[in-house]
């Protein structure tokens, strides 16, 4: 096996604080965000996968539903197989709060023990300890570099899991997170027993024909206003039901928004309710996405953010544009 690069100097310091909670548990929770993603549920199982030979029993639990897009991470059906252990070290992946949680939110604000690990500009440090690290283009690069600190065996499975978090939050190594440092991590993960071309199937290759139908549904009623400096669409209830996709399913489709050329923002609303809205926003050149969402309460990252309003989907819609048209300094339309 080829010899792994030193973690970060950040990581290596708190790795020993870290270990000893750890070694002072038999049992402990890996928690993922609600809405969970490749990055969120790859932290928790890789963590999960690394810890088990040490005789550890960690219960990976997310926020029902876990979208069915995560199929092919190894271990994701002992996802939600097992309940949080009581008074065990709750550890959380990738959310910038207890709330990102969801139904293990109050869990987590009552637990003396809880570990905050994640890269979010946004991520205030909620727990007894913190280790973010906002420079890394995955929670899961946070975790190679605290198992690498524990130098505790890889196995195949976690170096999977933590090569698809790599993956899947740099878009297939597009983003401009796709540092030198996430490029020698997802080597290195390779060299452990990841596989790529199965991973970027089970990514970017295993879509159901209903996502496809879903997309064209919003690609067909795109707006393009200012020159192509903001794209938006929507998806409705109704277009879930017309196409037989969940509003999950409208994950990936942001992405297709981005692809524009010109483009500044990229705006998707997904009604989730008649009166719940999400929304997913993406950005390049000066516009930070998550100081966008952050009027709206949301957060995320400078190039990819989110939000929810607890409003009807054309009110969302009218609030969230005028605020990305006084950003890009575009008119309000006729
Ligand atoms: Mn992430």
């Amino acid at each position: 096996m080829a010899e792994l690069s030193p973690p970060r100097p950040e990581v290596a310091e708190a790795a020993p604080r870290i270990w000893s909670i750890v070694a002072s548990a038999t049992a402990l929770g890996a928690i993922c965000h609600k809405d969970a993603d490749g990055d969120t549920l790859g932290s928790a199982l890789a963590f999960r996968f690394a810890l088990q030979p040490l005789g550890k029993r960690v219960s990976v639990v997310a926020s029902p539903p876990v979208p069915q897009a995560w199929w092919f991470l190894p271990g994701i059906e002992t996802v939600n197989a097992t309940s949080l252990p009581s008074g065990g070290p709750l550890f959380i992946f990738d959310s910038t709060g207890p709330e990102r949680a969801g139904i293990h939110a109050d869990t987590i604000r009552r637990a003396p023990v809880v570990v905050n690990i994640d890269h979010h500009i946004s991520n205030p440090g909620f727990g007894s300890v913190d280790l973010v690290i906002t420079e890394a283009a995955s929670t899961g690069e946070i975790v190679f570099d605290l198992l690498k600190a524990w130098k505790v065996q890889i196995p195949p499975e976690a170096a999977a899991n933590l090569y698809a978090t790599i993956l899947s939050d740099t878009g297939g190594f597009r983003h401009d997170n796709t540092s030198e440092r996430a490029l020698r991590a997802a080597a290195e993960l390779v060299s452990l027993g990841a596989d790529p071309a199965l991973i970027a199937r089970g990514l970017f290759k295993s879509r159901p024909a209903s996502t496809l139908r879903m997309q064209g549904r919003i690609l067909q009623s795109l707006h393009f206003e200012c020159g192509d400096r903001l794209v938006w669409g929507a998806i409705t209830q109704a277009d879930l039901r017309d196409t037989g996709a969940l509003t999950e399913q409208a994950d990936g489709a942001i992405d297709q928004l981005n692809t524009v050329r010109g483009e500044e923002i990229a705006i998707l609303f997904k009604q989730v309710s008649p009166v719940l809205t999400k929304v997913s926003i993406r950005t390049r050149e000066q516009v930070d996405a998550a100081a966008l969402a952050a009027e709206f309460g949301g957060g995320g990252h400078r190039r990819a953010s989110g939000l929810e309003l607890e409003v009807p989907l054309s009110e969302a819609e009218g609030r969230v544009l005028q605020a990305a048209r006084r950003v890009l300094g575009c008119p309000e339309p006729d």
